[in-house]
């Protein structure tokens, strides 16, 4: 089988909330020396996408989106000891990510932090559902050079905005690099409400705060 069949298998696999053929393709894959960013990716995350697009096009609900998203989480849960360990030994920068308030999705925000994670970065991953003023006490806590901000509806990212907002009235806009990210958010979006990146998946999160930070 190929890398692509295999991808399209474990992308199906989830359409179809198969855990347990999600589990055997990523076994699979693994044996046959694929990387786990890229099986998250190509396989796991095209599958979610995949959910979403039948979801908005009414051809699937809730509870189908709810088994999917289990699938999916087993999947990432089973690939997190085979993420790349080539970090340098001193962190490349210091990150707090989470989901803004009001919004459950955290799917692709834990994918984002763990990517951000096993390339050298200190993450500080917040959770979904997160009051925008934990976002202003952790950023104080850690020392965080950077933030990531997820959200996945079009009613939670303002959210994104104000936390940009709170940040410069507590003056460490300079200081603190953002990010933005979730499926409604885009370039202009971050453009629109001063970020300094958006990213639209995990290798493109990673890239960004390695141009920004390093
Ligand atoms: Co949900 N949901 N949902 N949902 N959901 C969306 C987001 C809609 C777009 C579907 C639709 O109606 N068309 C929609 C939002 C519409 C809007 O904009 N207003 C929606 C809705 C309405 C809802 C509820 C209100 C439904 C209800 O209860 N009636 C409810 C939300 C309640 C709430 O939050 N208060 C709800 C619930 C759910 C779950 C629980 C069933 C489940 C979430 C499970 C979980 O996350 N633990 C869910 C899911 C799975 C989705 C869809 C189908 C997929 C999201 C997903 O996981 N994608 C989604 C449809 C869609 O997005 N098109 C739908 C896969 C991941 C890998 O992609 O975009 O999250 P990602 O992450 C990428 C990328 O954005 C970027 O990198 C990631 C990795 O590649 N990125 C970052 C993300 N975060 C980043 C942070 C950074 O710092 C940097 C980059």
């Amino acid at each position: 089988m190929s890398k692509e069949e295999m991808f399209k298998e474990l992308s199906d696999a989830i359409v179809s909330c198969k855990q347990d053929l999600v589990l055997a393709v990523i076994e699979k894959a693994k044996s046959e020396g694929i990387a786990a960013p890229e099986i998250i990716e190509k396989g796991l995350a095209a599958g979610m996408n995949e959910v979403g697009i039948m979801f908005e096009r009414g051809k699937l609900f809730l509870p189908h989106v709810m088994m999917a998203s289990g699938a999916m989480e087993a999947g990432v849960k089973m690939l997190e000891d085979d993420m790349p360990t080539d970090a340098p030994s001193d962190k490349l920068g210091v990150i707090v990510n989470g989901t803004v308030e009001g919004d459950v999705h955290d799917i692709g925000k834990s994918i984002v932090s763990t990517m951000l994670q096993s390339s050298g970065f200190e993450v500080h991953d917040i959770g979904r559902d997160v009051p925008l003023q934990d976002f202003i006490a952790k950023i104080k806590e850690t020392d965080a050079n950077m933030v990531g901000m997820s959200a996945l509806m079009t009613t939670t990212m303002p959210g994104q905005k104000e936390i940009i907002e709170m940040l410069k009235e507590q003056g460490l806009r300079e200081k603190v690099k953002v990010m933005v990210g979730g499926a409604p958010a885009t370039q202009a979006w971050a453009d629109k409400i001063g970020a300094d990146c958006y990213a639209e998946n995990a290798s493109e999160a990673v890239a960004k705060a390695k141009e920004l930070l390093v």
